[in-house]
């Protein structure tokens, strides 16, 4: 469980960076926390809207594409039907957001990023 929330937030990730090389700060009003609300805006709102391709508001494997996208989107279907919608990806974002969220203050701060970045990459195939 708590790799298939990493691979999510390493998805998450990787795609960002792939829209925004220059990277971009999840802490949108520079209050050096992230909340849940700043970490939606961020996933997995833009990276479903991105492989939604037909914008039937699911993400099927076809759109997921090959190789380890294909993969890690099969294993965010917790209902099985073979699509993920944005609800199961939101649902296992809220998941990613809270074992992240150390000292349970409802925010990700500076270091609780930095840890949650570090289990991504060594979760990382
Ligand atoms: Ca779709
Ligand atoms: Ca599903
Ligand atoms: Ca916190």
């Amino acid at each position: 469980m708590k790799t298939m929330l990493l691979t999510l937030a390493a998805v998450a990730v990787a795609t960002s960076a792939a829209a925004q090389p220059s990277g971009r700060n999840p802490d949108a009003d520079g209050d050096g926390k992230v909340t849940m609300a700043e970490f939606q805006a961020m996933q997995p709102g833009r990276f479903f809207d991105r492989l939604d391709k037909n914008g039937d508001g699911q993400i099927t494997a076809a759109e997921a594409g090959d190789g380890p996208g294909a993969r890690i989107f099969t294993r965010f279907d917790t209902n099985k039907d073979g699509a993920v919608t944005k609800a199961e990806a939101e649902a296992a974002a809220a998941q990613t957001f809270a074992a992240a969220d150390l000292d349970r203050d409802g925010a990700l701060s500076e270091e609780e990023l930095v840890n949650l970045r570090q289990q991504m990459q060594r979760g990382r195939p």
